[in-house]
């Protein structure tokens, strides 16, 4: 079926590749790292990249679909900002016989509808998340309170990330999550939605952020209630873009998972090979680690984003 969708339609004269993608905004500096990636990495492959920016609402980037369809582009490629809702234009893509490449997030439509699905590994980001606590914690008989800052709701990434972390966690009767509300991926909610937690909560030990952005928020939102964070407050998050990193090796933060943004080169093979009538596979997992303060320190001269 792959085969016969893209190769052409739509294709100037000399071959050259259109990719249309809809991004889900800039909430946080992992999607400014992810938009870069996608524009310098269409660049480097000679495709040319129609990028529209959805300002985190589903409305925009179903809008932005419809006009790459229009406009009979040979790829769409698009990050949903939320999982629901998606079957109406990916059947009308479907329909114009233009393949859908999701990357970064995924959809709860049925997979027919879209090539492949190229990004992290969420469920298990959370687990590494409370894998680290777990690992910290098990020697102790206290109870050890979390606050997490979830993501965008109904997001891939905030519905995984907790499911993952919760599972892990779950399994210690000492690890309890007190208070978990959404910060919307940001910088700003993080830090309102913290000092709202600290008022209300007194005995905060930790908190799991779903991404750096919405830590850093919280971190001074913690130093301004006169704490210390990583060490009153431990602080846990996912992500590991440079200023999250800074936070790690000033020891301020306590440890990161990894969520790598820089998809743009496998996005440019995946549309090459879907415009060649070449088989992708369905599901293209991104490979990423963890730091904690030590390595966040060795890492940080090198690292790009
Ligand atoms: O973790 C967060 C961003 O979808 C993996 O979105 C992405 C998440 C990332 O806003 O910082």
């Amino acid at each position: 079926a792959l085969t016969a969708c893209g190769s052409d339609s739509g294709s100037d004269s000399e071959g050259s590749i259109t990719l249309g993608f809809s991004q889900v905004g800039a909430e946080s500096g992992w999607r400014t790292a992810n938009t870069k990636s996608i524009q310098d990495s269409a660049k480097k492959a000679g495709i040319e990249l129609k990028f529209s920016d959805a300002q985190q609402k589903q409305e925009n980037q179903i809008a932005a679909i419809r006009s790459f369809i229009k406009q009979k582009v040979d790829v769409i490629g698009f990050s949903p900002v939320v999982v629901t809702g998606w079957d109406a234009v990916l059947k009308e893509a479907k329909a114009a016989d233009i393949p859908v490449v999701l990357t970064d997030r995924a959809v709860d439509s049925d997979p027919s509808l879209y090539v492949t699905f190229l990004g992290s590994d969420f469920v298990e980001e959370g687990r590494k998340a409370g894998q680290w606590l777990v690992d910290q914690y098990k020697d102790g008989a206290d109870p050890v309170n979390i606050v997490q800052l979830e993501g965008t709701v109904g997001s891939a990434p905030a519905i995984d990330r907790k499911k993952g972390f919760e599972e892990v966690i779950g399994a210690n009767p000492n690890l309890k999550v007190i208070a978990s509300q959404s910060g919307d991926f940001t910088r700003a909610k993080g830090k309102e939605v913290m000092q709202a937690l600290l008022k209300a909560h007194k005995d905060i030990d930790v908190l799991f952020a779903h991404n750096d952005d919405m830590g850093l928020g919280a971190m001074q939102a913690v130093e301004e209630a006169g704490l210390k964070p990583g060490e009153d407050i431990k602080i846990v998050t996912i992500d590991a873009v440079k200023d999250g990193m800074q936070a790690l090796a000033d020891g301020r933060f306590n440890f990161i998972v990894e969520c790598s943004p820089l998809l743009g080169d496998q996005l440019m093979d995946v549309a090459k090979k879907i415009d060649a009538g070449e088989d992708v596979d369905k599901r293209i997992v991104t490979v990423e680690t963890v730091f904690d303060q030590a390595a966040a320190k060795e890492a940080l001269p090198t690292r790009q984003y």
